[in-house]
């Protein structure tokens, strides 16, 4: 399917995310703060932090659950990266089931004290098994969106909070802990809290929360950029850590791809993936894996986080960007003929920017077989991977290319060429962000 829709934010929703920021519109307009654009949250970044979440797992009984090793190893993991990249940490601990219980909280310094956007994911897993969709995929979005904000050494107008909560299966234990022990003062300086908890379900739906308007507002102009519709998330209410800073009246939102709940022909209709199954076969279970994540609503959803926490807190909203996206899957012939994937660009003036973002998503079994080029409309060709990566699975990545030489319009085209025999695979998607 060949995605090729503008990403707009539309004024209501800009104004609104102004307003929640603390800026009116005329006073945004007076005030003329640069604009901001969110990045592209690279898929690879947030895989590689579900991988290490799954092997700490495997190292501690097979979980990463409340009071057992594996998860103080998960919370010293996402700890240590974010100490890394410039954030001020505190772990914060409570006592539940008779163990010991850990939530971190991170602080991106500077921003308005008294105006606080903060953002979380539960981080422990059930008993059963890895909790890599429920909860890695949240956890390990925002971990690489914060990581995002250090590498932009972002300066938001509020002041940016991250949480990774504890014991959430046990009853949004942390999450209540936090916002229980949080002075009343404090709580007032919070203007919203985000939430996301399963985001990467492999039969995935794309839900937003519907409590606070201007939040919903925004992830829907997200998904609405990009073509992709959405449902409002109904059965959620109480079902995960927004719900402590709902009951004391901080606006919360988020986003959900579906749990246990069975997926509707009409859903599969709009979404893909297959009716009459479960968002996520694995909730709970043992199976819930790196193998159980969908790809593509990752990666939106990442996405999504970025789009939001940049537009609610810079006080501006990014200048409209446009994605132009391709998710048909190409077969790609062992050891045999290039193959393409493209896109139609419409609609943007002049030549492409330097900083042309190429979305590569294939699926193959050694990419040392792989030459990969971007092929501009004019036919000019820019090497992407040239029988690179020997025997890794997989080239899911986001390449800058300077595309300043090349009209914008026309038909993009992703060519892929296998050139030794066995291995082999297929183009999953290729997108195209012009900033
Ligand atoms: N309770 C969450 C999963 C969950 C189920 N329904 C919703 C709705 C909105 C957010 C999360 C959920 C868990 O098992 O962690
Ligand atoms: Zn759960
Ligand atoms: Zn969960
Ligand atoms: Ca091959």
């Amino acid at each position: 399917m060949n995605l090729s829709v503008p990403r707009r934010v539309t004024a209501a929703a800009a104004l609104a995310a102004l307003a929640l920021a603390g800026l009116t519109g005329t006073s945004a307009a007076a005030g003329q703060a640069a604009a901001v654009t969110p990045p592209d949250i690279p898929l690879a970044n947030v895989k590689q932090h579900l991988a290490d979440l799954q092997s700490i797992a495997n190292a501690n009984g097979g979980n990463r659950a409340h009071g057992r090793t594996g998860y103080k190893a998960s919370i010293d993991f996402v700890k240590a990266k974010l100490d890394a990249a410039g954030y001020t940490t505190t772990l914060q601990t409570f006592t539940s089931s008779g163990a010991t219980g850990y939530n971190l909280i991170a602080d991106w310094p500077g921003g308005d004290p008294n105006q606080v956007l903060m953002t979380g994911a539960h981080l422990d897993s059930v008993t059963a098994g890895p909790g890599i969709n429920d909860n890695g995929s949240g956890s390990a979005a925002i971990l690489e969106t914060a990581l995002a904000v250090s590498r932009a050494q972002l300066q938001p107008t509020k002041h940016l909070r991250f949480a990774w909560w504890g014991a959430e299966e046990l009853g949004l234990i942390g999450s209540k802990y936090y916002v229980n022990n949080l002075p009343t003062t404090e709580r007032s300086k919070i203007s919203g809290y985000l939430n996301f908890d399963m985001i990467g379900s492999p039969n995935p739906g794309y839900f937003v929360y519907d409590d606070d308007p201007t939040l919903e507002q925004t992830f829907k102009d997200y998904f609405a950029g990009l073509g992709i519709p959405t449902e409002i998330e109904t059965e959620g209410d109480g079902r995960s850590d927004h719900a402590p800073f709902k009951n004391v009246g901080i606006p919360v939102g988020g986003l959900f791809s579906g749990a246990d709940y069975i997926k509707t022909a009409a859903q599969a209709q709009k979404w893909g993936g297959t009716s009459g199954q479960a968002f996520d076969r694995c909730y709970h279970a043992s199976c819930d894996t790196t193998a159980n994540i969908n790809d593509t609503a990752l990666d939106r959803n990442a996405d999504a986080i970025a789009y939001a926490i940049w537009s609610l807190s810079t006080g501006t909203t990014p200048p409209a960007g446009t994605v132009f996206e391709n998710t048909a899957d190409v077969a790609v012939p062992d050891n045999g003929a290039a193959v393409t994937s493209s896109v139609d660009v419409t609609g943007i003036t002049g030549n492409a920017p330097s900083t042309l973002k190429v979305g590569v998503d294939i699926v193959h079994t050694y990419i040392g077989d792989l030459v990969v080029d971007l092929v501009a409309p004019d036919g000019s060709v820019y090497n992407l991977s040239n029988r690179a990566g020997g025997s890794t699975d997989n080239i899911n990545t986001t390449y800058t290319v300077n595309a300043s030489s090349e009209v914008a319009n026309g038909t993009w085209k992703l060519r892929v060429q296998d050139k030794a025999s066995i291995d082999t695979g297929y183009i999953n998607g290729f997108k195209l962000t012009f900033p």
